[in-house]
């Protein structure tokens, strides 16, 4: 896309997927951590095309031009970025309101996290309306594909379709959609489907979401359900929802595992947590309560306990990337957690060795890489999650085939990762006897079993997952796929 050029594909997200911050070392451009930068960013520089996002760093409004805009990646132009500037009050009600406090532990039905205020409401529509006449300015009169990501933008399809009936417009929800018992806690949930069935397509990463989305569309609507389950009509408007699981670019982590860059820094690694002769686990979260952290800890703490040969033999490297740390509940977990760590340190620990690592921090991929490398064992413990593509990039970067997955069944990466050991988080003891098991099975099967993930994960890569969302969306709205170029 030449400057002045309309953009022939337009991408919402919350998240923006550069970030300028003012640090003490001065401006840096950041990436985010997060699935859904992480997964879409390579696409669009492969795509091209405009991203519109929320643009929160604390330097972002130094580096966009009259029209709030800039060209990233930074380093090599290939879109453009439209920032949008939300005021406090939007980022409370929007933000940490209904989206983070509301549909998101809806959706992962914690019932118990649900916090309602009217005013969340009204916000999150406003802000939706914001960012859905931003696309409209952009798409200006000509055609476009508009591509939603997420929870944020429910009710932006609703707003976009009414102005512009002719453009096609998808949505990519990448957390679960949950069964219709539960979507009917929400108070809003007529809204929310109305709007939501604007879309021509919604794409969830399983069929078991999909089923569920249409579900709630029949039940609470009573929308009409196509003979083969996955389209749905209400209102004259026809709704594809269709199952397009989130893919990584497993050759970027392949090639950056194999780098000089990685081998230095495992040696590096190796010495500062004293990792020589040792067995070493990872997990690599954000600080989310669904990720079943805590979970994680308590099956390490019964581990430790019932197989004490593996003192000083295992260390257990968390990493931990700080999360919507403005909301008490994600607060009251980093507590917990920290707190827990400390505990099994105590408890285990010896003057030679120290059972967790805890890295409370964000770590940019050539930081996390090596981490993945050279881990034995990878232990996901999600309570629910949309997918988790912490499990494909450590089976990515396992170059040297001797890790093993141990993977919670309540992560949509479980239905791909089949030769992955499955966990239950919530059973403890099952998950120490899944870490002893790794730790000892023969190298020939864990040989085994990581390489035929690995095979997986380089044949579904991020440029399926996106062309397999395009082709339909493009087959929706009667498009040839290179309008979307
Ligand atoms: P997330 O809940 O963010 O994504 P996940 O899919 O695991 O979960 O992605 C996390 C991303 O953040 C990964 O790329 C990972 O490398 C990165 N990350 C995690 N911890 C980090 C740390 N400490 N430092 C730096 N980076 C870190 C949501 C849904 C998921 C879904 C994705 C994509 O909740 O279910 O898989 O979107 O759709």
């Amino acid at each position: 896309m030449n400057a002045g050029e309309k953009p022939n594909l337009i991408v919402v997200s919350c998240r923006e997927p550069y970030v300028h911050k003012r640090t003490s070392r001065g401006v840096v451009c950041e990436r985010p951590a997060g699935g859904l930068v992480t997964a879409l960013e390579p696409a669009m520089q492969r795509l091209g095309g405009l991203w519109i996002a929320w643009g929160d760093g604390s330097a972002d409004r130094d580096f966009v031009d009259a029209e709030d805009k800039l060209w990233v990646p930074p380093e090599a132009p290939a879109y453009q970025l439209r920032r949008i500037w939300l005021t406090q009050e939007e980022r409370e009600m929007f933000y940490l309101g209904f989206a983070n406090q509301y549909l998101w532990p809806l959706c992962h039905m914690f019932i118990d996290a649900l916090r309602f205020k009217r005013v969340f409401w009204q916000g999150y529509k406003a802000v939706n309306e914001k960012f859905a006449t931003a696309v409209l300015e952009e798409a200006g009169g000509a055609p476009a594909a508009v591509w939603i990501q997420d929870y944020h933008f429910a009710c932006a399809p609703h707003v976009i379709k009414s102005a512009r009936p002719d453009l096609p417009v998808s949505l990519f929800w990448h957390i679960p959609w949950p069964p219709w018992d539960i979507f009917r806690f929400c108070s809003q949930k007529t809204e929310l489907l109305e709007c939501l069935l604007a879309c021509d397509l919604i794409g969830f990463h399983l069929d078991r979401y999909c089923e569920n989305f249409v579900a709630c569309a029949r039940e609470c609507l009573g929308a009409n359900v196509g003979d083969d389950g996955f389209e749905v009509e209400y209102r004259g408007q026809c709704t594809a929802v269709k199952s397009f699981p989130i893919e990584i670019d497993s050759q970027l982590f392949q090639k950056l595992a194999a780098s000089q860059k990685t081998e230095n820094s495992m040696q590096r690694l190796e010495r500062k947590y004293s990792l020589a002769g040792r067995k070493v686990g990872l997990g690599v979260d954000r600080l989310d309560y669904t990720k079943g952290i805590p979970e994680k800890l308590r099956a390490l703490d019964v581990f430790f306990t019932r197989y004490p040969q593996f003192i000083e033999k295992f260390v257990f490297i968390q990493v931990l990337a700080p999360s919507r740390s403005k909301i008490q509940a994600y607060r009251v977990l980093t507590e917990r957690v920290l707190q827990k760590v400390e505990e099994l340190n105590i408890r285990f620990g010896t003057n030679e060795w120290k059972p967790v690592v805890c890295i409370n921090s964000s770590l940019d991929r050539e930081n996390l890489v090596p981490l993945y490398r050279m881990a034995d064992l990878m232990l996901i413990t999600p309570v629910q999650d949309g997918m988790n593509l912490v499990a494909k990039e450590y089976v990515a970067s396992q170059i040297d085939e001797k890790g093993v997955l141990l993977l919670s069944e309540f992560a949509g990466a479980h239905e791909e990762m089949k030769h992955s050991i499955t966990i239950n988080p919530y059973d403890s003891e099952g998950v120490a006897d899944a870490i002893r098991r790794a730790l000892e099975m023969p190298e020939a099967e864990r040989k085994k079993r990581i390489r035929a993930s690995r095979d997986f994960v380089s044949k579904h890569d991020a440029n399926t997952w996106l062309d397999s969302v395009m082709g339909e969306l493009a087959s929706l709205a009667d498009l040839s796929k290179h309008a979307f170029r």
